[in-house]
C-alpha cells in the first residue's frame, strides 16, 4: 500500500528503510550513536563501518556524553542508497516524565531541519520510538504527523517525507490515527 498527504510531500509506505533511495534516511538510534538493533542495526549492518567511525567522530568531538534525546546529527549513507543518514533518538515511553509527545516531534523537526540545512530534498523516516522504545503506535502517528505538517507547512525545500512502516498493519495503523489537514 502506498498513502499521499499533503499535497503528495508526505508519502506513507511499506518497505525496509534501509532499501529506501532518498537523499537522507532517518535513524532510530540511541543516545551513545553507537549501534542497536531494529532500524540502527539495519542501518549500520548495509550501511558498513564509515557510518560507525562518522558517529564515533560526532560523539568524540560533540557529544561526549551521548546524543540527547530529540536532537539529530548527520553522517555519510555509507554503503546504503541514500547519501546521508540522520541520527536521532527518539524516547523511551514513559522514561520522559510526560514530555515524550515534545520529544518525539523534536525528533522529527529536528531531522528535517537539518535535512535543509544540508540542502536536502528527499528523507526517508522509519517510526521512530515505536519498537524497542515502546511508544503506542497509534500516538506516534499523530505526533508525526503533526510535527512534520508543522514543519512543512513553512518550509518550501523538502520536496518529500518518506514515511516508511515495516509492515503493512504499522502502516494502515498510521494511515487511522495521523493528524494531517491537508490530504
Ligand atoms: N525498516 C523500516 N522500519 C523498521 C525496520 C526497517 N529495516 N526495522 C524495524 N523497523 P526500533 P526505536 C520499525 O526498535 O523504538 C535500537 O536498538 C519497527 O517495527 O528500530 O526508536 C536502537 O539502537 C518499529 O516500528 O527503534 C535504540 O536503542 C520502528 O521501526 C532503540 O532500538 C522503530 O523500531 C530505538 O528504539
Amino acid at each position: 500500500m502506498q498513502k499521499e498527504f499533503f499535497n503528495n510531500r508526505v508519502i506513507v509506505k511499506v518497505g525496509d528503510i534501509t532499501q529506501e533511495k532518498a537523499d537522507a534516511i532517518v535513524n532510530a538510534a540511541n543516545s551513545t550513536l553507537l549501534g542497536g538493533g531494529g532500524v540502527d542495526g539495519a542501518i549500520h549492518a548495509r550501511g558498513g563501518k564509515r557510518i560507525l567511525e562518522e558517529c564515533r567522530e560526532i560523539r568524540k568531538n560533540k557529544f561526549p556524553d551521548g546524543l540527547p534525546t530529540g536532537e539529530a546529527v548527520i553522517t555519510s549513507g555509507g554503503n546504503l542508497l541514500t547519501r546521508f543518514v540522520i541520527h536521532t533518538v527518539g524516547p523511551i515511553y514513559r522514561m520522559n516524565a510526560g514530555k515524550e509527545a515534545k520529544l518525539l516531534a523534536k525528533c522529527y523537526v529536528n531531522s528535517l531541519a537539518l535535512a535543509v540545512e544540508n540542502n536536502l530534498q528527499t528523507v526517508a523516516f522509519p517510526s521512530i520510538s515505536t519498537g524497542a522504545f515502546a511508544y503506542p503506535k497509534s500516538e506516534a502517528a499523530q505526533v508525526s504527523s503533526k510535527s512534520i505538517e508543522e514543519f512543512l507547512s513553512a518550509n518550501e525545500t523538502i520536496e518529500q517525507v518518506r514515511l516508511v512502516f515495516f509492515s503493512e498493519p504499522d502502516a494502515l495503523l498510521f494511515v487511522k490515527h495521523q493528524a494531517f489537514v491537508l490530504a
